[in-house]
C-alpha cells in the first residue's frame, strides 16, 4: 500500500481576484504534490478559499453585493486560475460549504468539552484588515501619528462580548512540541521567531464575534460567529472527513505539510496546534512558511499600480516557463523578486537552450539516422557510465533530499547540473561525427542520451507538467515508467526492441521574447 501524503495550501481570501502570491504558493504546493506522487505516495492535496469574516462582509457591502455573491464570484476566479496553472488539487474547499460548518462546530464543541472556551468581554486594538487584535507594545506609528499594526494596517480600540480560548494554558505544551519536533516549523528562521514569541508567554485568544454574522455560528450561542481563523484553520480537517471517523481521515490525518506564507506562520504554528491539542486531535507534521514574492523588489499594491494578474503572466510566458521560473529563481524560504526579463532569460537559458535543445538534438539525430527506431546498445564506455551515475545521483538522491527540505531551487540546480553534463557529453562524443566514423558507437551514444533525457524529464515533470508530458509521450515512455523508481529501471532495451517509432521531433521549449511594453 502506497504511503499517504496530505498537503495543503493556505486557503485564500476571495475578497479580490487572485494575485501572484496566491499563484506562487499554490504552484509550489502542486509541485510538491506531483513530486510525492512521482515517488509513489498516495497524495491528497487541498487548496481553496477562506470566505468568512469581517473583511469579506465589508468588501461585499462596499460593492453593494451579499458576501455570498462576492465569495461565489471571486472563488470562481481562484479556481479558474488554478485550473489554468495545472494545479492538481484533489479538493478545492470553500469554507461556506455545509460540511465545513459542521467540522468547525465539531472542533469548537471538542475544545469546549475540554474546558478551554469561556465567555468574557474583549477590548483591545483590533485591525479589521488583519482580523487580529494586537498588543499595545506591538503597534507602530503611522506617518500621521495614527496607530498601525505590525503589518502596517490601521487599528481601532474595540470592545465586545466574546468567547475566549485558553491559549495561555498551551504555552508549555507548544514549547515542548517545538523542542521535540525541530522540523515542525520550517524554515529555521521562522521556527526561532515562533519559539521566541511563545517563550514570552501567551494570552487567551478571543475566538468569537458578535458585531457581524458572516461566519460559522457558535453552537448554542447563535448570536456569536466564530473568529474567522478558527473556522479557516479547520478547513484542513474538513477536507478529510472530520468529524466523522472516515477512511480518509484515518489515512490522511495528520497532514504531512501545511504550506503557507510567512505572514501567517503564527496562526499555523501556535493557534492551530493549540486548538488541535485541546480537541485531542493529532498534530500536523510540518508547517512551512515560505517567503513573499515581490514585483521588481516591491510589494504589489493598487496604489503603486503594479498589481499583476497571474493569469496574464501565464498567457504571456506560458504556464510551464512561469512555474519553472517561480521555483528556480529564488530560495523558497526567502522573499524573491520577479520581472519579465528574469522570466524570459531563465526560460531561454535553461528550458530552451540547455534542456529543450538537448532533447531536440538527440531525438532529431535518432529520427534521421536510425529511421525513427530506437538504437540498440553496443556496450557502454566509462563516459556513458559516468553520465548514468551523475543523472541517477541527481534524480534518486540530490533532488529528493532537496525536495524533503522544500528547497525547490536547489533541486532544480541539481537537475540543471545534470542537463549541463548531458550537453557536455553530447559535445564531447559528437554523435554527428561518429555517424561517419563509427556508426555503432553513434547509436550507443544516442541511446545513452535517450535514457538520461527520459530520466531527467520524469524528474522535472512536477515543475513543468505539460511540456514534460508531451516530451515523454513523443519518446514513447509508458505511464508506468513515469515515476522515479520506474524510470531508473531497465526499460530501455525492451522499448528499443519493440516496434516503437519516433515521429519527427517538435520543439517543445520555445525561446521567449520580451513583451514590447516591458522593453523600455
Ligand atoms: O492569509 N507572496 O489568505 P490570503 C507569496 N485566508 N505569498 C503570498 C503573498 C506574496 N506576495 N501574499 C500572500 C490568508 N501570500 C488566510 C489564510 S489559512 C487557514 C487562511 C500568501 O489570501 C499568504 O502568506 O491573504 C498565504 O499563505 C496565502 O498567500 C493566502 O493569503
Amino acid at each position: 500500500m502506497a504511503e499517504p501524503y496530505y498537503l495543503t495550501t493556505a486557503i485564500h481570501y476571495p475578497n479580490g481576484k487572485p494575485h501572484i502570491g496566491h499563484a506562487y504558493e499554490t504552484i509550489a504546493a502542486d509541485v510538491m504534490a506531483r513530486y510525492q506522487r512521482l515517488r509513489g505516495r498516495d497524495v491528497r492535496f487541498q487548496t481553496g478559499t477562506d470566505e468568512h469574516g469581517l473583511k469579506m462582509a465589508q468588501k461585499a457591502r462596499d460593492l453593494g453585493v451579499t458576501p455570498r455573491e462576492l465569495a461565489d464570484e471571486m472563488s470562481g476566479y481562484f479556481r479558474e486560475l488554478f485550473d489554468k496553472l495545472d494545479i492538481s488539487y484533489d479538493r478545492f474547499i470553500r469554507t461556506t460549504e455545509a460540511d465545513h460548518h459542521r467540522a468547525s462546530q465539531a472542533i469548537w464543541q471538542a475544545m469546549e468539552a475540554n474546558g478551554d472556551l469561556y465567555l468574557d468581554r474583549y477590548e483591545g486594538w483590533y485591525s479589521i484588515r488583519d482580523e487580529a487584535y494586537y498588543d499595545e507594545s506591538e503597534l507602530e506609528e503611522g506617518e500621521g501619528g495614527e496607530k498601525l499594526s505590525p503589518q502596517g494596517t490601521p487599528v481601532e480600540w474595540t470592545v465586545e462580548e466574546s468567547w475566549f480560548f485558553r491559549l495561555s494554558k498551551y504555552a508549555e505544551p507548544l514549547l515542548a512540541l517545538y523542542r521535540d519536533n525541530p522540523d515542525f516549523i520550517q524554515p529555521d528562521s521562522r521556527r526561532n521567531e515562533v519559539v521566541r514569541f511563545v517563550e514570552g508567554g501567551l494570552r487567551d485568544l478571543s475566538v468569537s464575534r458578535t458585531s457581524f454574522d458572516w461566519g460559522v455560528k457558535v453552537p448554542g450561542h447563535e448570536d456569536h460567529v466564530m473568529y474567522v481563523w478558527v473556522d479557516a484553520l479547520t478547513n484542513y480537517l474538513t477536507g478529510v472527513g472530520y468529524p466523522d471517523q472516515t477512511e480518509d481521515f484515518a489515512k490522511f490525518w495528520p497532514a504531512d505539510l501545511h504550506l503557507i506564507g510567512k505572514d501567517i506562520v503564527r496562526f499555523h504554528a501556535i493557534y492551530w496546534p493549540a486548538f488541535l491539542m485541546s480537541a485531542k486531535i493529532a498534530l500536523p507534521k510540518k508547517v512551512y512558511g515560505h517567503g513573499f514574492l515581490l514585483n521588481r523588489g516591491q510589494k504589489e499594491s493598487k496604489s503603486l499600480g503594479n498589481v499583476t494578474d497571474p493569469s496574464e503572466l501565464a498567457d504571456k510566458f506560458g504556464v510551464d516557463p512561469l512555474r519553472y521560473f517561480l521555483l528556480r529563481e529564488f530560495s523558497f524560504g526567502q522573499d524573491g523578486s520577479y520581472s519579465a526579463e528574469a522570466i524570459v532569460s531563465r526560460n531561454n537559458a535553461e528550458l530552451a537552450n540547455s534542456y529543450g535543445n538537448l532533447a531536440q538534438r538527440t531525438l532529431s539525430l535518432i529520427f534521421k539516422n536510425c529511421e525513427g527506431n530506437l538504437p540498440a546498445i553496443d556496450g557502454h564506455t566509462d563516459e556513458d557510465n559516468a553520465l548514468f551515475a551523475h543523472v541517477d545521483r541527481v534524480i534518486a538522491e540530490e533532488m529528493p533530499a532537496a525536495m524533503d527540505q522544500l528547497a525547490f531551487a536547489q533541486a532544480l540546480e541539481a537537475w540543471m547540473g545534470a542537463v549541463f553534463a548531458c550537453n557536455a557529453y553530447i559535445d564531447a562524443q559528437a554523435p554527428w561525427a561518429l555517424k561517419k566514423t563509427d556508426f555503432e558507437r553513434m547509436k550507443t551514444v544516442l541511446a545513452t542520451l535517450y535514457i538520461v533525457i527520459a530520466q531527467l524529464t520524469v524528474a522535472i515533470s512536477p515543475f513543468i507538467p505539460t511540456s514534460s508530458r508531451k516530451l515523454l509521450d513523443a519518446m514513447g515512455i509508458a505511464e508506468d515508467l513515469r515515476s522515479i523508481e520506474g524510470i531508473r529501471s531497465h526499460w530501455y532495451s525492451p522499448l528499443a526492441e519493440s516496434d516503437y517509432q519516433l515521429d519527427k521531433p517538435q520543439g517543445l521549449f520555445p525561446r521567449l521574447e520580451l513583451p514590447e511594453e516591458e522593453d523600455a
